[in-house]
């Protein structure tokens, strides 16, 4: 259990000379939820985030390489049973599966993906198995379980007590509409004050010591979802991306929105053209919000970003979204992204 004294409220951490490096201007709007750490520094979706960074800090302050920083902290929430939104635990379908979805990619930007994947409490470093031995990027559903048995992982019941049962609440009226921040429940780690929702999609990026970089994504998606669904986070583009050029994005929230907007690559894309991270994360965010105004006043999305030179921000549609921030000089930094509405 991590001491709420230790979490470091902050809406600019560590704020400094941003360096543009592109010709595009930066938007004028005044949101300056941006930090910039020396390297290693890894961040974290989420207050969850706070206990998966201090996994991937044990990598990263020994020298580590960020792909297997990323791939030992998102197992943390993948094995916390009170964690309802990834890994074992993970709400189930409608029909009552536990199937979840995740991605890695590394600083050469190789990648792996699993989705649908049943039985199995460590999606990520199936997904990450896929990238190393294999010629492809993303199994899913049987084929993604059977290449994860063949490789020696255990197959297990994921369903806990406690999702079945809110399953079977959620059974009584079948209600199938994402609702903003639904996922929220208890959770081992503390809250930032004042943030009653604390859900979703574990996604991390770390810059290593040796300045590459690498993401991790890790989910069982939308609560009671269909049979078959598949959202963003385990989709290289939508969930996640890393350019080891530029640097990494990825998302949280509604994942048939990220998808349609290739959100995380485009996050790195305008990251490419000189936006700092909080800037190409809020463009991103904006340009959902353009195309469904009114849909995007109902739902969830966030994106969070680092790049090439350890400078990092996030923003969000809706308020209530936190991420997680660890480097040398500051641990267990815990930040309320800005959000839209
Ligand atoms: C997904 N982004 O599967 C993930 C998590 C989620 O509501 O569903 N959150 O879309």
């Amino acid at each position: 259990m991590i001491s709420r004294r230790k979490f470091i409220l902050s809406g600019a951490a560590g704020v400094s000379a941003l360096s543009l490096r592109g010709r595009v201007p930066v938007p004028d709007d005044k949101n300056t939820d941006i930090g910039t750490a020396n390297k290693p520094v890894v961040i974290a979706t989420w207050d969850f985030g706070v206990a998966a960074n201090r996994a991937a800090w044990k990598v990263l302050k020994n020298g580590g390489r960020s792909l297997d920083a990323v791939e030992a902290g998102v197992r943390v929430p993948e094995a916390d049973l009170k964690n309802v939104t990834v890994g074992k635990g993970g709400y189930p379908d409608r029909d009552g599966h536990v199937t979840l979805d995740a991605c890695i990619m590394d600083e050469q930007g190789n990648c792996g993906s699993v989705a649908a994947l049943e039985y199995i409490a460590h999606p990520i470093s199936v997904a990450r198995l896929v990238m190393e031995k294999t010629p492809h990027v993303m199994l899913v559903g049987e084929g993604a379980l059977q290449f994860a048995l063949d490789n020696g992982f255990k197959r297990e019941n994921l369903l806990t007590p406690e999702a079945e049962k809110a399953w079977k609440e959620w059974l009584k009226e079948k209600k199938y509409q994402p609702i903003i921040n639904i996922e929220n429940t208890s959770f081992t780690t503390e809250r930032l004050p004042g943030n009653e929702y604390n859900h979703d999609t574990i996604g991390m990026l770390a810059l290593d010591a040796t300045g590459n970089l690498s993401g991790a994504c890790t989910t069982s998606g939308m609560a009671f979802k269909m049979r078959g669904r598949i959202g963003d986070s385990p989709i290289i583009g939508a969930g996640l991306y890393v350019d080891n050029e530029v640097g990494g994005a990825t998302a949280t929230g509604v994942g048939e929105e990220v998808i349609r907007t290739v959100g995380s690559f485009l996050v790195v894309e305008l990251m490419r053209q000189g936006y700092p991270p909080e800037e190409a994360c809020r463009e991103a965010v904006v340009r959902i919000a353009k195309k469904k105004p009114d849909m995007a006043k109902q739902i969830q999305v966030g994106f969070l970003a680092l790049n090439k030179e350890g400078e990092y921000g996030a923003f969000a549609l809706q308020k209530g979204f936190s991420y997680a921030v660890c480097h040398r000089e500051r641990q267990d930094l815990l930040i309320r992204g800005k959000s839209l509405y």
